[in-house]
C-alpha cells in the first residue's frame, strides 16, 4: 500500500538526496507535495534546487510550493559553508528549471493536501519547521489527519552550536510549536544521522551505477565529502536528511525509543537544543520516536537498490 507523504525541505545536498530516494518509481511513497522552506540557503535558491532535482527525476508531476522565507520570530540564517552559495553546489544544474511552483503559498498547500486527503498524510520534513509551525497555527484541525511528522533535525549533540543541530537552532520557536502539536514525531537526530557517512568507499560503490541520477548523486555526495572533511573534519558527508526516507521504506533499519522531546528557546547559551529523555527522568508524557541506532550496511544497500532501480527509466 501506498503511503502519501509531503516533504517539507530546503534542497540542500542531502534533502536532494531524500527525494531521488522517495520518488523513484517503483517506490510505495506517494509524494502529494514538495514544499520549501529557507533553511540551507534563502527559499528562492532552495526551491529552485527543489525544482531542478525533479526535473533531473523525471517527476515533472510533482507539484512544488514555495514556503516561508524566515524563521517565525529570528533572522533567517543559512549554511553555506556547508551547502555552498546555491545551496546545491557541485553537479552543474541548469539556471532555469523546466517545472515551474504553484501559486499557492506551501503553509496553504499543507492544509489543502492534508485536510483534503482520504487517507492520513505524512510529514517529511528535512528543513526548519516553520512550514509545518505556520500550518498548525493557521488550521490546527490539520493534526488529525497527520499520520506522522518524520523529520531530521535535533539530537543529544549539536553541530551548529555545541548543543544544537541547525535545523532546530534555525527554528527553535516552530520546533516547539510541532513538539508541542500532539502529533506523532519519528526524529532522525545527528545520533544516527552521523553513522550514515558517504564515505569513498561508498561513493566508489555509486559510480558503478550506470545511470543519470547515480551519476547526481555521486557529484553531490563528493561535494558533500569536501565540506565536512574541511568544516567538521569527517571522513564522509552523513546523508541526513535521506535517514527520514529510509525509514518509511525500511523501519527496520533503525531503532527507535519512544520518549519525551522538548525543544529550548529561551536560552543565549542552548537555544534550540533538543532535549531528549531517554532516561525518562522529566515523566512527561512522551511526544515521538527518537532514532538511536542503525544498521549502516543494511541501509547503504538500500540505497543502492533505489539508485540502480533508475535505470530501468
Ligand atoms: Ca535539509
Amino acid at each position: 500500500m501506498t503511503k502519501k507523504i509531503i516533504m517539507d525541505c530546503d534542497p540542500g545536498h542531502d534533502d536532494a538526496i531524500a527525494l531521488i530516494l522517495a520518488g523513484a518509481k517503483q517506490s510505495p511513497l506517494d509524494i502529494i507535495a514538495v514544499t520549501t522552506v529557507a533553511g540551507n540557503q534563502s527559499v528562492e535558491k532552495n526551491t529552485n534546487n527543489a525544482l531542478n532535482v525533479l526535473d533531473i527525476m523525471g517527476r515533472l508531476d510533482i507539484e512544488v510550493s514555495v514556503g516561508a522565507s524566515r524563521p517565525l520570530i529570528k533572522d533567517a540564517s543559512f549554511a553555506s559553508e556547508i551547502h555552498g552559495e546555491t545551496g546545491l553546489d557541485g553537479p552543474n544544474l541548469p539556471k532555469v528549471p523546466a517545472l515551474k511552483p504553484t501559486t499557492m503559498h506551501a503553509v496553504d498547500t499543507i492544509i489543502e493536501k492534508v485536510s483534503h486527503s482520504d487517507t492520513k498524510v505524512t510529514i517529511v520534513a528535512t528543513g526548519p519547521l516553520t512550514n509545518i509551525a505556520m500550518a498548525m497555527n493557521k488550521e490546527p484541525n490539520i493534526v488529525q489527519n497527520i499520520e506522522s511528522i518524520t523529520i531530521m533535525g535535533g539530537g543529544t549533540f549539536g553541530n551548529w552550536t555545541p548543543t544544537a543541530e541547525f535545523n532546530i537552532w534555525v527554528d527553535a520557536e516552530a520546533a516547539k510549536r510541532v513538539f508541542e502539536s500532539g502529533v506523532m514525531i519519528n526524529v532522525f537526530g545527528l545520533d544516527v544521522t552521523h553513522q550514515v557517512l558517504a564515505t569513498d568507499e561508498i561513493i566508489s560503490r555509486f559510480k558503478g551505477i550506470d545511470n543519470e541520477i547515480a551519476r547526481f548523486v555521486v557529484e553531490l555526495l563528493e561535494f558533500f565529502k569536501s565540506t565536512y572533511k574541511t568544516h567538521f573534519n569527517m571522513d564522509g558527508g552523513p546523508i541526513h536528511d535521506a535517514c527520514t526516507i529510509l525509514y518509511l521504506l525500511q523501519p527496520e533499519l533503525f531503532t527507535m525509543q519512544y520518549t519525551r522531546i522538548d525543544i529550548e528557546c529561551q536560552s543565549d547559551l542552548t537555544y534550540g537544543t533538543m532535549s531528549v529523555d531517554l532516561n525518562d527522568i522529566t515523566q512527561k508524557e512522551k511526544n515521538a520516536n527518537f532514532a538511536i541506532a542503525v544498521d549502516v550496511n543494511d541501509l547503504w544497500d538500500l540505497v543502492e537498490n533505489i539508485l540502480q532501480s533508475y535505470n530501468k527509466l
